[in-house]
């Protein structure tokens, strides 16, 4: 009998954390992306995010330097867009590996950004070639968060 009960609960509890882990990973994939509304990069990260399995609503803005700021970005780090993800920001073409990394780890930083728009970079054209720096976000300077 005790047995049984020892069984049933680990029932509940093996049922219990699948659906934690579901739950929490639903809210993980929803992103909100600001773009210029010309910006056509933009538009090609939004759908590499797609491609990696996140849900993206994609809002053009003329707001975005501003926003980028009040987002805790200095002018030379800011990104061609922002994007929201799990109360984290993330400006620019970062790739999937450090989104992931991020979102995961759970450091006590804003966020992220690449500045600008490396060639090669996801939802950029041609051809990567220098590592890509990643900073992070936050209240002080923006420090190397990733290179890749
Ligand atoms: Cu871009």
């Amino acid at each position: 009998m005790k047995k049984l009960l020892t069984i049933a609960l680990s029932a509940v509890v093996l049922a219990t954390g699948i659906y934690f882990t579901i739950a929490s990973n639903a809210v993980a994939e929803e992103v909100t992306l600001y773009k210029n509304p010309q910006c056509g990069c933009c538009e090609s990260y939004a759908d590499y995010l797609r491609d990696n399995g996140f849900t993206v609503t994609v809002k053009p803005t003329h707001e975005l330097v501003t926003m980028s700021h009040e987002a805790g970005i200095p002018d030379d780090f800011q990104g061609c867009h922002l994007a929201f993800i799990d109360n984290y920001v993330i400006s620019g073409h970062v790739p999937i590996a450090t989104v992931n990394r991020l979102i995961s780890e759970r450091p006590d930083i804003k966020g992220v950004t690449l500045p600008g728009m490396p060639m090669g970079s996801p939802g950029m054209s041609g051809t990567k070639t220098e590592p890509f720096t990643i900073y992070t976000v936050g209240d002080g300077q923006p420090s190397v968060y990733a290179v890749e």
